[in-house]
């Protein structure tokens, strides 16, 4: 049945891949038995992917590579020329459909200067919006996962801060050696439960670190409704009256939390879990977004285009208007 509600939308965690990435994706697959269908969709940046925008009224996507991408890859030197190949794929792509794409840049994070090097090409050369990260970093070894809230990156989260663009933090798996609690339950650690507790547990850790003291401008986009945090908000800072070791921010947590992250509704289309981002962060930092091709994009729109939680005037601020303000995208109608 064709979805003929709300025209026009925006959306920005949505995910492409190059040969050199899609393995990972292959990984998560598994055994759904939808690899075939995944491997072309996620490939794919054209007809296919702008049919089902047509058909699911999203005008304009922000693409990004999946997960966990350069940020699971060992060596440095190829980590950077990754990132730079997957940028250049997404490049390709929206000059060729400059309406429809833009692109958020993969970071070869193991390196800070490499990674605020490419995030400079990509935004200042090829107009990029940003970028999308796929959480902490392993470098040289297997067994290993820097997160960005530690002193080596405040020179790449000052770069981040003076071209003005948002970070994307997307979930990733943890890496079995460093994660024994989920033994015996690997559906446990990736989409169902551990890529929310991986990923929040990366924001907190930047909360608390102090970084967004240094650079109080810097915009971080977590998706699937928060990744839990809105949820815990209140009980986080109630119970940090009590411990807080080692904090190094200086204002309480939830109030980073509401000035420097932004949330998307990417493959979290709950009611419930959306009315209470709604009240915790307010509309303006609320955005749509699918997740495609992990989600369909008709589960996703079915759900936005008729969920009661808004009304159609708040409908089109977090499926358009809050994008067109936050990235500028002046070519499209308000
Ligand atoms: C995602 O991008 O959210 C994702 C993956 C892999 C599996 C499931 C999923 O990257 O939702
Ligand atoms: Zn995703």
């Amino acid at each position: 049945m064709e979805n003929t509600d709300m025209k026009g939308k925006i959306v920005f965690e949505e995910h492409m891949a190059i040969k050199e990435t899609l393995g990972n994706t292959k990984a998560f697959a598994g055994d759904s038995g939808k690899w075939e269908e995944f491997e072309r969709q996620i490939l794919d940046m054209d007809e296919e992917r702008l049919e089902l925008m047509d058909k699911n009224g999203i005008e304009f996507a922000i693409l990004s590579n999946n997960a966990p991408g350069v940020q699971g890859i060992l060596d440095t030197d190829e980590a950077i020329n990754v990132a730079r190949k997957a940028n250049d794929a997404m490049a390709e792509a929206v000059n060729k459909h400059p309406k429809r794409y833009g692109a958020f840049a993969a970071l070869p994070m193991q390196d800070p200067d490499a990674a605020s090097e490419e995030l400079t090409r990509c935004v200042k050369e090829m107009g990029f919006y940003g970028a999308m990260v796929n959480g902490f970093t392993q470098k040289d070894v297997e067994n290993s996962a820097i997160y960005y809230d530690i002193p080596e990156y405040r020179s790449f989260w000052s770069t981040v801060s003076a071209l003005d663009v948002p970070f994307y933090l997307h979930p990733r798996m943890q890496i079995e050696q460093r994660a024994p609690i989920y033994d015996g339950h690997p559906w446990l650690k990736s989409a169902p439960w551990g890529f929310a507790v991986e990923t929040s547990i990366h924001a907190l850790r930047m909360c608390g670190s102090g970084m967004f003291d240094d650079y109080p401008k810097l915009k971080i986009f977590i998706g699937h409704l928060g990744e839990h945090i809105p949820y815990d908000l209140w009980r986080i800072d109630a119970r940090m009256t009590f411990s807080r070791r080692a904090y190094r921010g200086k204002r309480p947590l939830g109030e980073y939390f509401l000035d420097n992250f932004l949330l998307t509704t990417s493959g979290n289309f709950s009611d419930p879990a959306f009315r209470c981002c709604l009240e915790v962060v307010g509309i303006d930092r609320m955005f749509f977004s699918a997740d495609y091709p992990f989600e369909n994009m008709e589960d996703a729109c079915e759900w936005f285009d008729a969920t009661s939680v808004i009304s159609e005037e708040e409908r089109t601020i977090i499926g358009r208007t809050n994008a067109i303000d936050y990235f500028n995208l002046d070519f499209l109608d308000k």
